[in-house]
């Protein structure tokens, strides 16, 4: 007797085999994990490790060397090559997207393979961190280009990628005022209003949470103040969905986004430009 559960997992087999991407979203969006499939080990199939810290791995070997700190989770390692390419003068903002960032982003793919734990990633966040601070220092104060507000929303405490995009915007001229993670609608509508802020920087991971995305924009279109949204749970077509908002994937997305709505356009118009 064919059981209908056969048939859907050897759909979702053949999804794996011919169209990955979809496979990667149906991952992504949870429902893998919902099933109780265990992913680690069929995944293993798919990436190796060698493979994961192969393509992450920068070209430069003294931008390897501060990676390399970042997976170890070695913060004071990480301070100290970050320092000395600092002091070598090369550009703080390219020292988080291609020497810090690799390190975090290797991690969490070990953890999807299941080859690094959570501990490991907790690690690598700190020194991600320090780096990055170590960085934002030398950056300085710049003539503010806009006040943005950023914020995980409420249910999701995932906030190392909010961390990273903040970081590069306040490299890029923008004030943040950053709530942290876990934010309700309510507190972030307050804190727009206080800070008479032009844009928020929104991000969520779960697929739980996303749908207060999508209320935020909402309430702040009154407000006037968009909401650009990011976040491995989401992609543009769910934030397409809803108005008064704009996707973005990289932390350079966000920056584009900024500033575009910092100079003037609406929300529609950066949609378009950034189509
Ligand atoms: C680290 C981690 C945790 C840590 C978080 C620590 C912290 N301080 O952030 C802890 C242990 C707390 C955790 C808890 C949980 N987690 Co978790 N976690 C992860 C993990 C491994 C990595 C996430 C991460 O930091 N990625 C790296 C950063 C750099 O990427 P990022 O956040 O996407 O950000 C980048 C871009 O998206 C972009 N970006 C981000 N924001 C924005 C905004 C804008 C505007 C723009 C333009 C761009 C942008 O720029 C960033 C830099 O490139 C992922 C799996 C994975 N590999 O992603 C699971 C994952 C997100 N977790 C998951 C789950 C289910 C949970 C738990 C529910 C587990 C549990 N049963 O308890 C809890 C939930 C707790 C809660 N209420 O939030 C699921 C979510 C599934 C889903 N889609 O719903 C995932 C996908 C794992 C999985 N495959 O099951 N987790």
């Amino acid at each position: 007797m064919i059981r209908h559960i056969d048939i859907a997992v050897q759909k979702i087999f053949e999804m794996k085999e011919k169209e990955p991407a979809k496979f990667k979203k149906l991952i992504d969006e949870g429902i893998m994990i919902g099933l109780g499939v265990d992913l680690g080990d069929r995944s293993k199939e798919v990436t190796t490790a060698n493979q994961i810290e192969e393509q992450r791995r920068p070209k430069d070997p003294e931008y390897a060397a501060v990676t390399e700190a970042v997976i170890g989770g070695n913060s004071a390692e990480a301070v100290k090559l970050t320092a000395a390419l600092i002091g070598k003068g090369k550009d703080p903002t390219d020292l988080v997207l291609h020497a810090l960032m690799p390190g975090i982003q290797t991690v969490c793919e070990l953890y999807d393979i299941g080859e690094s734990y959570m501990p490991e990633i907790l690690l690598a966040n700190e020194a991600l961190i320090e780096g990055v601070k170590l960085c934002q220092e030398k950056i300085g104060d710049v003539h503010s280009q806009g006040k943005l507000i950023s914020l995980v929303i409420e249910g999701d405490l995932h906030d190392i990628g909010k961390n990273i995009v903040a970081a590069i915007l306040r490299a890029n001229g923008f004030e943040v005022v950053d709530l942290g993670s876990d934010i309700t609608v309510e507190a972030a509508v307050k804190a727009v209003k206080v800070a008479n802020a032009d844009l928020v920087i929104g991000t969520t991971l779960m697929s739980t949470t996303k749908g207060g995305l999508k209320a935020l924009a909402e309430v702040l279109e009154s407000e006037d103040v968009p909401v650009a949204c990011g976040g491995a749970a989401i992609d543009r077509h769910f934030v397409e969905t809803f108005g008064n908002s704009v996707y973005g994937r990289t932390p350079l997305d966000a920056v584009k986004i900024a500033k575009k709505i910092c100079g003037g356009k609406n929300w529609k118009e950066v949609r378009k430009d950034l189509h």
